[in-house]
């Protein structure tokens, strides 16, 4: 089978890219952030999403060096947007706030190695704490113990933001929201959805008002995934959502595109 037999060597063929899809502050229209998102330049199938790789490298492992090159590429990107070093920025530097989301998968996180690589990767690139949000999956963290957190907890106490990716679709516990060393959830895009018919289903709209109310409660920002209208991104903001990310705003794309939701063009 191609793929399998392709991953091992891709990274040192340098067929790994990405791409950056911006979170827009809900106050201001205005860019917070963007995710890396990872993409394969493969050799024969051309271009491939993380779904067909990343199970196949987290079963194989190759998602620890695939994972820090991520990091690696993502925090460098963000020293960039800061600086106003990226090509066709014409506005400068001051861009300190800009950060950037970078996914681990489970295996990156059981790593012993997590904490002091990420350290070194913000060192090297000379990039603060601030600037970096990890997204970690509902999933992953399901069961850790007071242990398994610690490293979690470790980057959130040095100023790393920990986003909880997806939530709302695997088993939450929202007991379990207080013991979790996250500053954000990620409202997964299947909340958002219910908010496109006209009106909104009036129950989407209990949950989701519910779950910002909680959230707010518990000191943690709220971002909504999979915004595609705008009656959605209108819905949401009456929601009192923090931050929003979707195709309504942006797809993901080249590094190059995030400056523009800077100062969004109105
Ligand atoms: O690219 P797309 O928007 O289709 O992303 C699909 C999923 O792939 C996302 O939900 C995200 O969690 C995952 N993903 C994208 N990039 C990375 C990455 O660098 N590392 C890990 N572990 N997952 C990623
Ligand atoms: O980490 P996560 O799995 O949430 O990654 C986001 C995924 O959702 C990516 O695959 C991205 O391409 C996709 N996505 C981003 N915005 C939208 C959107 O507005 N609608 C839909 N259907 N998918 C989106
Ligand atoms: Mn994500
Ligand atoms: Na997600």
């Amino acid at each position: 089978h191609s793929l399998t037999n392709h991953l091992p060597g891709a990274l040192e063929r340098d067929e790994f890219f990405l791409e950056y899809q911006p979170l827009i502050r809900m106050l201001d229209g205005r860019v917070d952030g963007a995710e890396a998102l990872v993409r394969w330049r493969h050799p024969v199938h051309g271009r491939l999403g993380p779904d067909r790789f990343i199970p196949l490298a987290e079963h194989t492992g190759l998602i620890v060096p695939l994972g820090r090159w991520v990091l690696e590429q993502a925090v460098e990107q963000a020293y960039f947007w800061q600086r106003g070093l990226v090509e066709g920025d014409s506005a400068g530097a001051g861009r300190e706030p800009l950060r950037v989301n970078v996914n681990l998968s489970p295996r990156q996180l059981h790593h012993p190695d997590l904490v002091p690589d990420t350290i070194a990767v913000l060192e090297a690139a000379g990039v603060s704490p601030e600037s970096l949000c990890l997204e970690v999956t509902e999933s992953a963290l399901i069961g850790a113990d007071e242990d398994e957190l610690k490293p979690l907890r470790q980057l959130a106490e040095l100023g790393v933001d920990i986003a909880l990716d997806d939530f709302g679709t695997g088993y939450s516990n929202l007991a379990n929201l207080r013991r979790l060393p996250a500053t954000t959830l990620k409202l997964d895009r299947s909340f958002t959805q219910g908010l496109q018919q006209h009106p909104a289903d009036p129950l989407d709209v209990t949950f989701v008002g519910g779950i910002v109310s909680l959230a707010h409660a518990l000191g943690l920002r709220v971002t909504v995934e999979g915004v595609e209208t705008e009656a959605q991104a209108q819905q949401l903001r009456e929601l009192d959502c923090d931050t929003a990310q979707g195709w309504y705003y942006a797809r993901p794309a080249s590094p190059e595109s995030i400056p523009a939701y800077w100062s969004p063009s109105d």
